[in-house]
């Protein structure tokens, strides 16, 4: 395999900024030095001069083809890859369900066949539990053994995904002892559900009433409950895709007395509030996404969160629906909506405009969207750094390449932008997978197929 030279850049990593060169050969990276100092030779030399090199992004919540709401996400494996690989990311961890009634095992054997000879980079998967009893608890031990170290239980949607009390309690009892993570989404469904009949019998059906139904209280509640139930049973918590402030407060009320419990927010919820769920007509529906968009006063304590570590990762949640025939199923009827967004090619970007508006600085940035995530789910240090022995998963990025966010030069399979019009500066030029090129100079150069499964060992942060 070619051994390539990227000379001449920054080195970011969450740890360190280096004016250093990076040698990669046999699809890793074999050695960092600073370029006075090394003689090597290669067989291709990228120079990256005036750029950064930081390692791709690990986006730990995707759900590619995923079907919900009577219909079913945009994006396939192939398509969802591609672009991620656009954004600068170059790893993504996907849910795959396990069938109502079905075991663990037939959904995560229906995703890798999604999945395998798709991908143009590598992916893992977690698993979405619908259904836990008996068999589906003992189940979870043979999926950490193959790797699928992370499960995903619902306080939400009723009837489709929601775990009682007691079957969360069980699936965290499990985990604990098998040293798996469970991934909470956390807002009280049934609450939520007599708050949607409710609106809709006063007529409220457009896709803002969506955000008002899905109320804070009733996220701070779920994430409350979830906490506790871990702290009973005895094994660590991750909360999904948190939104409120008020769930923030609980999760760092948590951390602050000792618990293992780790929390992600997404882009949207950074970006995005609950004016864009009211944008005239039926626009809104664009923004549709459970945990639902906030007002925008709610930023500032994701915000601090991130710079506290109270948040230790941003994923995307990225889950698309188009506009057309897709969110279109919810018009005269909010709760019709799909949930989810996209937003897969645009975090690397979204957090590199952060860094700039202050928010968070340049480490915190690759912490929060490479190596954070790489540890949470057992992938570091192959993924999620450059070091010795790291998987050759690098991003050459132009911190001063100036693009608008648009429907109309994205990648994803999607046919608008919950982004559209944004301004941002920086942008992935060049990116490997595992030494290997996806992206030359903004030319897509990957092929599908070239993405592998990883089988995760277990959350570095909590084992
Ligand atoms: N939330 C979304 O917005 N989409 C998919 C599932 C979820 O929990
Ligand atoms: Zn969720
Ligand atoms: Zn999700």
């Amino acid at each position: 395999m070619a051994r390539t030279l990227i000379t001449g850049g920054l080195v970011v990593t969450a740890s360190d900024e280096l004016h250093v060169d990076v040698l990669v050969d046999g699809g890793r990276v074999v050695a960092l030095a600073t370029h006075d100092s090394h003689g090597w030779t290669a067989d291709h030399v990228i120079d990256a001069t005036g750029r950064y090199v930081i390692p791709g992004g690990v986006d730990a919540h995707t759900h590619m083809e995923m079907p919900f709401g009577g219909t079913t996400a945009s994006d396939t494996f192939e398509t969802g890859t591609r672009a991620a690989a656009w954004g600068g990311t170059t790893t993504v961890v996907d849910f795959a369900i396990q069938p109502k009634g079905g075991s663990l095992m037939e959904g995560l054997d229906a995703w890798h066949e999604k999945a395998e000879g798709g991908c143009a980079i590598d992916y893992g998967f977690h698993m979405i539990m619908s259904d836990v009893n008996e068999s589906s608890l003992r189940e979870m031990d043979r999926l950490v053994e193959l790797g699928v170290t992370s499960f995903k239980l619902f306080t939400a949607y009723p009837g489709v995904f929601l775990s009682d009390d007691g079957q969360i309690l069980r699936a965290m009892q499990r985990a604990g002892s098998n040293g798996g993570l469970v991934m909470t989404h956390a807002e009280n469904g049934l609450a939520i559900d007599v708050l949607v009949e409710q609106a809709l019998a006063r007529g409220e059906r457009d896709p803002r009433h969506h955000g008002e139904v899905r109320r804070a209280l009733l996220e701070a509640e779920a994430t409350h409950r979830v906490i506790k139930l871990g702290q009973v049973a005895g094994a660590p918590v991750y909360v999904v895709h948190v939104s409120a402030r008020e769930a923030v407060a609980e999760v760092a009320k948590a951390r602050d007395e000792g618990l293992p419990v780790f929390a992600e927010t997404c882009p949207q919820y950074l970006f995005l509030s609950t004016d864009n769920l009211a944008e005239p007509g039926f626009e809104g529906a664009k923004y549709v996404c459970s945990t639902p968009l906030r007002p925008a006063d709610h930023q500032e304590a994701l915000w601090r969160g991130l710079r506290t570590n109270d948040l230790q990762v941003v994923s995307t949640d990225h889950c698309p629906f188009c506009f057309k025939g897709q969110k279109e199923r919810g018009l005269g009827d909010f709760s019709k909506i799909p949930n989810g967004l996209p937003g897969v090619e645009n975090r690397m970007d979204l957090l590199h405009q952060a860094v700039l508006d202050g928010h968070i600085d340049r480490r915190r940035w690759i912490d929060l969207a490479c190596a954070a995530p790489a540890r949470m789910f057992g992938l570091y240090p192959r993924k999620g750094t450059i070091a010795p022995g790291s998987d050759a998963d690098i991003v050459v990025y132009d911190p001063h390449a100036e693009q608008t966010l648009s429907a109309a030069t994205h990648h994803m399979n999607v046919d608008y932008s919950a982004y559209e019009g944004k301004r941002v500066t920086g942008r992935a030029e060049t990116v490997l997978s595992r030494g290997v090129p996806v992206i030359v100079d903004r030319a897509y150069v990957g092929h599908a197929g070239h993405g592998v499964y990883l089988p995760r060992g277990l959350c570095q942060y909590a084992n």
